[in-house]
């Protein structure tokens, strides 16, 4: 590993080098360091680890975790649900992808949650969560997702761990600098990671520099229902949106969003987008922006997109389809958006709890620039300008600097912070995470990570009060630390332990898909709202049942309802005839349980959908079209009681031509 890092030193510190040489260095280096196994010493795991991390970690039998964590699933389009300092796997959300496990996204009452201007859409890449906050800190009400590669917003239920609404995002593609939040849940934002042609579709790649555009959205979250609506967006200039975060306390009507690619490049960002010793920071000041909504300064912009919301008293999700936005143009917004130069392609842009201080993460920068927000007023104040890009003030560098860490490590990326003034670094290259004093800007501790860490997170880590007690590193690589399977290795994250001077590393655990960004909460928050059963009575789907008496079979000209009632161990009816190859039937299953923990499943052969999983009190929908006559049994998939295998039936499905009488059944009835 130090010797690798003397080599990159080395390339860095040369300042003479024009920058393509630098990031060519950069990529030979990285692959290098790959090549070697991440440059992992022998014994450096052990060195670390002591009987005393195994204590901090074990959660003894029976007992709960401390922590909540929600890491992302990356390509997987999921949001994973874990217990810290366990590292147990608790639950996978999923949000963009369906999920046979569940039903999710096969059933008629899910489906829609995925329809987009594209059509149905059931898998997306999403990096990044973010808790609702009010007053600056996370309130367990909501959390929010990301769909990076079909733009798209999501909201998840904390009550239910269910998603709970979907937006689409026009005018965007990529949505990467998402779904970082304000104190008081006011916005969710949604920067573009491509720029794309907004004015008119049809143009060449090469007019890049005149056609393309990027934009940030605001989306406006109620703060009674979380339900979420694109309030406006700023068409900016064609550079690639990366990440953002709100400011708070002071920054409080600010928002700061990592932009790379301020080279304009269109092929080639490898080397293109890597030219400049700077690209920026951008500070929006959505306070302003309303202020330009509200005296019309917006214009409207024709968009089609999706917003999908399942409503928990119909257990059904309803799609609407929208058809404008909203959208400022900085030309016309004076005092809304300045640019700060940050070194170099920036991917973190993170606020620290006090809100005064604004730190870049430059992958291929060679210091951690922290930014202050009082001195960046300040030079707004002044004028202290280096000119402009499209009419974009671009502030002094040196004026709106605190200062910068010297000599951090490899390729900033991400920051966190816990409640004593400390700031961590994720090292991308030289993959450690980096502690300094945020004050003071002095490097105090370096903890190497296994292996290229991305982003870290301390539970409340990107809030004003964090809980700094542990740090989740989420890493690119894990190589040799988990027993091989296959060409693909598990995904991994690492617990550190921070309420020391020195960190200390606790336990490397798997994850679902690639754990990109995550949130942290103590779980009391969470623990007291979790929902138990739907009632039964306050169900309002217009195929539930509420009574066994109720259940029936219902033939409307070729499509037959089925209406389903499950109690342990049986269905009602669980013996049906009268179906024909040709018909479309609806299974409509009520659980009609009222006890927490007993989700009663369905599936019935040859269906190709997946099964249900019904939750109690809750009724969904599963279609199937039998293709061939005979006898096809179903039962439940989910192990309900002794009986549980008792749990099945039979649906007789004739010819076609059959001449044949709806009839059904459970026992002698
Ligand atoms: S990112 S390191 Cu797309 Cu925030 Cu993954
Ligand atoms: Cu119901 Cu198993």
């Amino acid at each position: 590993m130090k010797s690798f890092r003397k080599i990159l030193d080395t390339a860095f510190n040369s300042a003479a080098l024009p920058p393509i040489t630098a990031a060519l260095i950069l990529a030979i280096v990285f692959t290098a360091l790959l090549a070697a196994g991440c440059g992992k010493k022998e014994g450096t795991t052990t060195l670390n680890m002591s009987e005393d991390a195994a204590n901090k970690v074990y959660v003894a039998p029976g007992k709960y975790d401390e922590f909540y964590s929600f890491i992302s699933g990356g390509f997987s389009g999921q949001l994973a649900v874990y217990g810290l300092p366990s590292g147990r796997l608790f639950r996978v959300i999923p949000v963009f992808s369906v999920d046979p496990e569940k039903g999710w996204g096969y059933t008629e009452e899910t489906k829609p949650m995925l329809m987009t201007s594209h059509g149905f859409i059931p898998w997306d890449d999403s990096h990044h969560s973010e808790l609702s906050m009010t007053d600056g800190v996370p309130d367990g009400r909501w959390i929010f997702l990301n769909g990076n590669n079909t733009p798209r917003l999501a909201r998840i239920d904390l009550k239910t761990f269910r998603t709970a609404e979907i937006l689409e995002i026009p005018n965007s593609a990529g949505n990467h600098s998402s779904p970082f939040i304000t104190e008081n849940s006011e916005y969710v934002v949604c920067g573009t990671r491509f720029s794309i042609p907004i004015k008119e579709p049809d143009v060449t790649i090469d007019s890049y520099r005149e056609k393309f555009n990027g934009t940030i959205s605001f989306v406006k979250i109620d703060p009674q229902s979380g339900n979420m609506n694109v309030d406006f967006q700023i068409m900016t200039p064609p550079f690639d949106y990366d990440l953002s975060h709100a400011g708070k306390g002071p920054s409080h009507d600010w928002f700061f969003f990592s932009c790379y690619n301020t080279e304009e490049a269109y092929t080639l960002l490898e080397v293109n987008a890597s030219q400049k010793d700077k690209d920026f920071i951008m500070a929006v000041n959505w306070k302003k922006a309303e202020e330009y909504l509200k005296q019309g300064k917006a214009t409207d912009k024709a968009s089609d997109f999706y917003h999908n919301v399942y409503d928990e008293a119909t257990h059904t999700a309803k799609s609407e389809v929208l058809k404008s936005v909203k959208m400022l143009d900085p030309k016309d917004c004076p005092g809304m958006i300045y640019y700060i130069p940050c070194p170099k392609s920036p991917h973190g842009a993170d606020v620290d709890p006090s809100g005064e201080y604004i730190i870049g993460g430059g992958k291929l920068a060679t210091v951690i620039p922290v930014f202050s927000f009082a001195k960046m007023l300040k030079a707004i104040e002044n004028k202290e300008f280096d000119g402009d890009v499209a009419g974009i003030p671009v502030i002094k560098y040196e004026t709106a600097l605190h200062g910068e860490v010297q000599k951090p490590g490899l390729g900033p990326l991400h920051t966190e912070f816990d409640d004593k003034g400390f700031a961590y670094t994720s090292m991308f290259v030289s993959s450690e995470v980096v502690k300094w004093d945020i004050k003071k800007l002095e490097v105090v501790d370096r903890a190497p990570s296994f292996y290229s860490v991305g982003h870290i997170m301390i539970p409340g880590g990107d809030s004003k009060k964090p809980w700094g007690k542990y740090l989740v590193v989420m890493n690119k690589i894990t190589k040799d630390r988990f027993l091989p399977t296959g060409p693909e290795l598990t995904q991994s994250a690492q617990l550190y332990d921070i309420s020391g001077e020195k960190m200390k590393l606790l336990l490397d655990f798997p994850t679902i898909g690639e754990p990109h960004y995550a949130q942290g909460i103590q779980a009391d928050m969470l623990i007291k709202n979790s929902v138990k059963i739907f009632k039964l009575d306050e169900n309002k789907h217009p195929y539930a049942i509420k009574s066994v008496n109720d259940a029936r079979v219902e033939r409307k000209g070729n499509e037959v309802h089925v209406y389903v009632g499950m109690v342990r161990s049986h269905f009602t009816p669980d013996n049906i005839e009268g179906v024909k190859v040709g018909d479309k039937v609806f299974f409509h299953v009520t659980n009609m349980e009222q006890d927490w923990d007993i989700p009663h499943g369905f599936a019935v052969k040859g269906n190709n959908t997946s099964e249900m999983l019904i939750m109690p009190g809750e009724t969904q929908t599963i279609t199937w079209e039998p293709q061939t006559a005979t006898v096809y049994p179903f039962y439940c998939t989910d192990f309900c009681s002794a009986l549980h295998q008792e749990m099945q039936g039979y649906i007789r499905v004739q010819p076609k031509d059959a001449n044949v009488q709806i009839k059904f059944q459970t026992g002698s009835k």
